[in-house]
Formats: structure tokens, sequence, C-alpha cells
């Protein structure tokens, strides 16, 4: 076998998750938004309602619908709205966090461009306390709802 390969069996161990408790945590009104016309990026947009007496981080997702996602935060620099990329998504106890264009977002990279609008997706999350849970989202058009009508610049 040649080392590429190995490689690619260490990796494809190492992504398979282990049996881990299901979080407390509530996710409710998600979707993903597909990328505008020509790009590859995709966002996930929900609510994260974190009953629970402690603080817990979102620290990593997982979705077989983009090589990689992220979590990503607007803020306001020198004037101007930046995206940029975060280490975690802090969930505060006892408190929902909204996941909506202009602010917290999960970005979703090198989306699998065969998955269209109406189709569900699912995202494995995983939280700092270890628990994860499996959310299916609905994948909406960019061009859906037109509530929230905001480009990403990357
Ligand atoms: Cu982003």
């Amino acid at each position: 076998m040649t080392l590429k390969l190995w490689l690619g069996v260490l990796l494809g161990v190492s992504m398979t998750l282990p049996v881990l408790a299901q979080s407390p945590l509530q996710v409710s009104d998600g979707h993903v938004r597909l990328p505008v016309p020509g790009q590859t990026k995709a966002a996930a947009f929900m609510q994260i309602h974190n009953a629970t007496a402690n603080d817990i981080e979102l620290s990593s997702i997982q979705c077989q619908c983009a090589s990689r996602v992220e979590v990503h935060s607007h803020r306001h620099e020198n004037g101007l709205m930046k995206m940029r990329r975060e280490e975690s998504l802090p969930l505060p106890a006892n408190a929902s966090v909204t996941l909506a264009p202009g602010g917290w977002h999960l970005m979703l990279l090198d989306w699998n461009t065969t998955i269209r609008t109406g189709e569900d997706v699912q995202l494995q999350l995983t939280f700092s306390d270890e628990s994860t849970q499996l959310i299916t989202l609905p994948v909406k058009s960019v061009f859906d709802g037109g509530e929230h009508r905001h480009s990403h610049h990357h």
C-alpha cells in the first residue's frame, strides 16, 4: 500500500465519530443557504437554546455536504462589518443564540453543488462538553425569502 493510500485510511478512520452523549441543546429554525451562483460557500443559520446551567461552546461541525464547516461571526471594525472565523460559538447558560445573516453563522466550504434547494442536509454538531447532536436542515436558495439580502465577502 502506498503512503498516500495509508493516509487516506488513517483520515477515514479519524473521521468516524465516537459515540458520544446527546447534547441537551435545542436547535430550531435552521436552514442552509446555497452559495450564490459561481461560489462554493454555503451558510447555515439556526437558533440554539442552551437550557442548561453551564456555558457550552459549539466547537466543531461536520457535514457530508461540505469539505469543512467553520464558525464565523460578523463584527464592526473601524466602521466596517467584517466576517471572521472563530474557534467556536459560545452558548451561554440559559440563553438562546441566533445564527443569522449579518451575525454568527456556519460557513460550509466547498459545498457539494449537487445538493439543491428543497433537499435536506445533516450536520453533526460537537460541543465543548463532548456531547453531539445531529441536526437536519432544509436547503434554501440564496434568493429565498429575501428578508436578509446580504452578501459574503471572504
Ligand atoms: Cu462566513
